[in-house]
């Protein structure tokens, strides 16, 4: 029994230990105990706060550990006697933990991996401990059995008989004693990692939640507009990316398994290098130089021709010049080296932060303090700029200097030191690959440049004429543009391909290229099939 539950135990500390190092809150223990909050009926749920107020909870956890433990037991006692059995039901068990985790609200596949995990811890200890348990069992069987022959033999002629020195089968291969002792020793350990892992898981998930707390509370103390649309910028076709994406929709990539927790008031940052003085600011200090509110759109050198790694927001922040005007960069630097809380770099051309263009030290995105996942509580964004030389997420150390000294993530990785945004264009709808129906078709998308601007979008078919699209409005040129065209589509197969041309003239090349080294070219096409 103890061999079921310190091993099941022990692999719930592995889960807690994982998710917390995954700031993922949704552990295997934690999820079967608010999925069953959630089924209980009401009457039962009055009556535990009636009964246990706001000890509830704590009710509830030490009721689910009493619970674990009996039913650790009964697998330990199964696969005592049938191996097979016992491990099928330990894996049972896992798998309602999987289900409880799946069924939790913004769970995904990664919230999976504890559940895996204390499956690859708990089963391999359920079996080794009990085998040791076995072979105490069997040592003390033996020993009994050896006792009751030598009392036998001694009893018949009062001499100590050998024959009894081969009675049981066991005996000679297990010491009864070594085996108890390895058996405790594995059942101690696993007790105590079982108690350090999730020792640690919940410290921290307690950081999570602190951090989240850091959130909520600048969400009431700051003041962060509601992103409400300037006119004349949604063409308004069904299927079309909505103009403003929302945060939880918008796209995120970093090299952060476990995301940075940092709370805004533990936040600084240090401005220093070939600067005329170090500076160091809090985040209230960052605050108070006045914030601006922009629409900007911020994209991926990794996406596609015709990909989804692009998003615009209503950003609030500081601007970064103002906040380089602090420090004074010295006339010789020609960049600036943008560092994460999780040693994350970006570099970046400084006269680009300091040209006038909307560069910020954001705070807020889309009238919330920014999430997390998007580089709470402080981050860079630059118009016209791809992401991995300019937007430093959770962003805490700002080094003036040269290019030629700097060695950046991405730019060590073989992309490009520079990363000007590529003018380019999609078409959201219709569907590549849909059937429509013949007659006035509605063919929407987005095209960008950002700080540049799009001057026109134009489609072709089949690779007929060019034709001009309308344009939606937009509030500056950092944003991207929506365009749409009707189409008098005629029966058969078609394709359907896009380009735009910037404010500056530039016309998107049709020429292909990969994302890397710094960003792909082409233009997107679609098939539709039109009946
Ligand atoms: N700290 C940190 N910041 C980062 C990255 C990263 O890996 N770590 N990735 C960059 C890249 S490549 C892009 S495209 C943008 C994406 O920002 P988002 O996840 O908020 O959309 O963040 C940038 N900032
Ligand atoms: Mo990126």
């Amino acid at each position: 029994m103890l061999a079921g539950a310190l091993s099941l135990a022990m692999g719930l500390g592995a889960a807690e230990l994982i998710a917390g190092a995954l700031s993922r809150t949704e552990t295997p223990f934690v999820a079967v105990g608010e999925a069953f909050i959630d089924r209980t009926p009401a009457w039962l749920k009055d009556l535990a706060v009636e009964w246990f107020g706001t000890a509830d909870k704590a009710v509830l956890l030490g009721g689910m550990a009493v619970v674990l433990a009996v039913l650790g037991g009964a697998v330990g006692v199964v696969t005592l006697r049938r191996r097979a059995v016992g491990q099928s039901l330990a894996v049972a068990l896992l798998v309602v933990a999987g289900v409880a985790v799946r069924s939790r609200p913004d769970t995904t596949g990664v919230d999976l991996l504890p559940v895996g995990v204390a499956g690859l811890v708990a089963l391999p200890m359920l079996l080794w401990l009990v085998r040791r348990a076995e072979e105490a069992e069997a040592a003390d069987l033996a020993e009994a059995a050896d006792l009751a022959d030598a009392e036998r033999a001694t009893d018949r002629d009062g001499t100590p008989s050998a024959a009894g020195a081969s009675a049981s089968p066991v005996r000679g291969d297990v010491d009864g004693a070594a085996s108890r002792r390895s058996f405790l020793t594995g059942a101690a350990t696993a007790a105590a990692l079982a108690f350090v892992g999730a020792g640690l898981g919940r410290l921290l998930g307690a950081r999570r939640a602190g951090v989240e707390n850091s959130r909520a509370d600048l969400a009431t103390n700051v003041d962060l507009p509601t992103p409400r649309n300037p006119a004349g910028v949604s063409v308004d076709v069904a299927g079309i990316e909505p103009w403003r994406t929302p945060n939880d929709e918008f796209y995120r990539i970093d090299t952060a398994l476990s995301v940075p927790l940092v709370r805004a008031e533990d936040w600084r940052l240090r401005i220093h290098g070939m600067v005329e003085r170090e500076v160091e600011i809090s985040y209230d200090e960052l605050l108070a130089m006045g914030t601006v509110d922009r629409w900007l759109t911020l994209n991926c050198v990794s996406n596609e021709v015709g990909g989804s790694l692009i998003g615009n927001a209503y950003w609030t922040g500081v601007p970064v010049a103002e906040v380089l005007a602090l420090a004074g960069p010295e006339p010789d630097a020609d960049a600036v080296l943008s560092t994460s809380d999780d040693g994350w770099n970006a570099s970046t051309p400084l006269d680009v932060l300091t040209d006038g263009r909307d560069a910020l030290l954001a705070i807020g995105m889309n009238g919330e303090p920014l999430p997390v996942e998007h580089g709470f509580p402080v981050r860079v964004i630059v118009p016209g700029l791809y992401g991995y030389v300019s937007a430093t997420k959770w962003v805490t150390d700002i080094e003036v200097g040269r290019f030629d000294e700097f060695d950046a993530y991405w730019t060590t990785r073989g992309w490009s030191e520079r990363g000007p945004v590529k003018v380019s264009s999609r078409i959201d709808v219709p569907d590549s690959g849909a059937e429509v129906s013949a007659g006035t078709v509605a063919v929407a998308g987005v095209a960008w440049a950002q700080h540049r601007g799009i001057q026109a979008v134009e489609v072709r078919v089949d690779g007929g004429d060019w034709t001009r699209t309308r344009l939606a409005d937009v509030p500056s040129t950092d944003t991207w543009r929506q365009w749409v065209w009707e189409w008098d589509a005629r029966p058969g197969g078609h394709r359907l391909e896009v380009r735009a041309v910037t404010a500056d003239g530039e016309v998107q090349t049709g020429a292909e290229a990969p994302p890397a080294p710094d960003g792909s070219t082409g233009w997107h096409g679609i098939d539709v099939d039109v009946r």
